[in-house]
């Protein structure tokens, strides 16, 4: 590897072929990849990034802060965890490194759904580490964990990393939601690292990936393996902040390419009038994704799974809501309309809630598929006999590695359709016409180029991965604060993983995990929903946010989330 000053990025030679762009030719005799002139002209985005983190690597000095502890029982997550346990939030400041500079051996792995940005956390990784020492090596296993613990490496290059800069997707190692969890999944992953001389491991991943983190990261201690591991939180969902964590990187960019569709549906809505939209949104249990994408174009309705659960509305009293904004608008003579539905809002329907969780026990138990219906209570099989035959059949599929119901495989959109329909049908005052429309926005917003901020942010992440293996610290999380403020300002340091730990039952035990972050219906982004939903649901307060925008003025190109922005204002 060449040391290669920050402020000098190597941009990779293109050829200019009338138009599009190719890249060189990674192996001889492979088809050149051919790009699209954006994708060019973002190759030579240069991410701005805080202050510190400009200064070579070797011209930072870590602070650290009081011991921590955990979100919640703390005594269980010690025992679990003893050597992370108490660990300090530390801070990266301009100063001299007291780390000695040798060459560092870094493994990379990509872990869960893909999010926008993941390219350049790798990147900027790769940038730190040559800063550090123009001898250190980056690996990057491929296809996600697995990668790790059943050895599927490729050392990345310069130039190969130089092609991925700022790109979406994952494809530079692709990615994978396999668990490391066995003893000899653990024991292999030690192997792994001994063979390859790894002094860190950086896992890019949601809250089920960075606990895994923590539990490789005390594997390794305990075994004498000087290996260490720190995550970075991606995850578009946005459910993976708090204490001390701002936003997971990938909502950002994929909030605003989910708000431009959702924008182009309100004004055809609106246009030929004639359709209600259901718009299911990707974003797993958690309603952030919803939240800001409502923030964004103010539509007529936006369900919220959070405050379904506190107000513990069922789904018959949720399809009566959905049917009075419809029978509300028929009234003004608007027989069209747009309402956002979560994809995790039915874990959040009580009784559908209990059902899921009687299912996965029983899974968990290994009960086959097809037994389940039977061996269910008699309270949760009359829920589940009231279901059509799809959803039925859809809460049946199989559960992730992390034993999460796969919700975006389930079409809460079409049964709230079909609930509300059925309920109009039933109402003698209403006999005027509801003709509506599914979609599903999900897979289309997470590969796309990473916003400026995302950009940024993921490049920032990668650095201070660096810096926290070049200091040994292992069991954190990297960390990128104040990121309302411009891209300078922003803060760099590391938080233990097990100061975001809790206790969940998963697979039918009791299991320390990150806590999701649920939407806070006591906060500024749901307070600014409720406020003004009445008006959204009578008028035509559409707003068309537009595709992203890389280049122009800055307050297209630098605008965060309304989210970020209402929650940092109310600190
Ligand atoms: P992560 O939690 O791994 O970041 O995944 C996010 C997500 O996009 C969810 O919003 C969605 O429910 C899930 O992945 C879909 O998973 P899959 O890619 O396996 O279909």
């Amino acid at each position: 590897m060449k040391d290669t000053p920050a402020d000098e990025t190597p941009q990779p030679a293109l050829t200019y072929n009338r138009d599009s762009f190719l890249l060189p030719d990674a192996e001889a005799g492979r088809m050149a990849r051919m790009i699209s002139p954006l994708e060019s002209a973002r190759l030579g985005y240069r991410p701005a990034g805080p202050r510190v983190l400009a200064a070579k690597a070797a011209h930072v000095t870590v602070r650290e802060g009081p011991a921590t502890a955990s979100r919640s029982h703390a005594q269980a997550i010690r025992e679990e965890f003893p050597d992370l346990f108490g660990a300090p939030v530390v801070r990266f400041e301009a100063g001299t490194s007291e780390a000695t500079r040798r060459p560092l051996t870094v493994g990379v792995v990509l872990s869960g759904g893909q999010a926008p940005g993941g390219h350049n956390v790798i990147a900027g990784l790769h940038d730190a580490l040559v800063e550090w020492h123009a001898d250190s090596r980056l690996l990057g296993f491929l296809g996600g964990p697995r990668g790790i613990f059943e050895p599927d490496h490729r050392e990345l290059t310069a130039a190969e990393i130089d092609a991925y800069r700022n790109t979406g997707g994952f494809d530079m190692i692709g990615s994978g939601r396999d668990k490391i969890e066995t003893p000899e999944q653990l024991a292999a992953c030690r192997e792994t690292s001994a063979a390859l001389g790894l002094d860190g491991l950086l896992v890019i991943g949601g809250d089920d990936s960075n606990t895994n983190a923590a539990v490789l990261a005390q594997y390794f201690v305990t075994h004498g393996q000087p290996t260490a591991v720190v995550g970075a939180p991606k995850t578009i969902d946005g459910d993976l902040k708090g204490g001390g964590i701002e936003a997971s990187f990938g909502f950002d960019t994929a909030t605003k390419v989910y708000s431009e569709l959702i924008g182009n549906v309100e004004r055809d809505a609106l246009s030929a009038k004639k359709y209600w939209h259901f718009i299911k949104l990707m974003g797993r249990s958690t309603s952030h994704v919803t939240l800001e994408c409502a923030l964004a174009t103010r539509p007529n309705v936006a369900l919220i799974g959070e405050e379904v659960r506190q107000r513990g509305w069922t789904l018959e009293q949720l399809t009566d809501r959905v049917a009075a904004a419809v029978r509300e608008r028929a009234q003004e003579g608007r027989f069209y309309g747009v309402c956002l539905v979560p994809e995790g809002l039915i874990e959040f329907l009580p009784e559908v809630g209990a059902l899921i969780e009687e299912i996965n026990a029983l899974l968990a138990d290994g009960a086959a598929s097809s037994s389940l219906s039977q061996r269910l209570t008699p309270q949760s099989a009359g829920v589940f006999n009231t279901l059509p035959d799809r959803i039925r059949e859809q809460l049946l599929l199989d559960r992730d590695s992390h034993g999460n119901v796969q919700v975006s495989r389930i079409d809460t959109e079409a049964l709230l359709i079909e609930t509300v329909r059925r309920r109009l049908a039933g109402d003698a005052g209403y006999n005027k016409k509801f003709s509506a429309q599914h979609h599903f926005f999900g897979y289309e917003g997470r590969c796309a180029a990473p916003t400026n901020f995302d950009a940024n942010y993921t490049a920032a992440l990668g650095r201070v991965a660096a810096l926290l293996i070049a200091h040994e610290k292992t069991g954190y999380v990297c960390c990128v604060g104040d990121l309302a403020a411009p891209a300078a300002e922003w803060t760099a340091g590391g938080i233990p993983l097990t100061s975001l730990m809790t206790r969940e039952k998963r697979k039918g035990e009791w299991t320390p995990v990150i806590a999701k972050a649920l939407v806070d219906l006591e906060e500024a982004p749901f307070g600014e929903l409720a406020t003004h939903r009445d008006d959204w649901c009578r008028d035509d307060a559409y707003v068309y946010p537009g595709p992203i925008q890389y280049f122009g003025p800055p307050e297209i190109t630098e605008r965060t989330t309304r989210t970020l922005q209402l929650e940092t204002s109310a600190e």
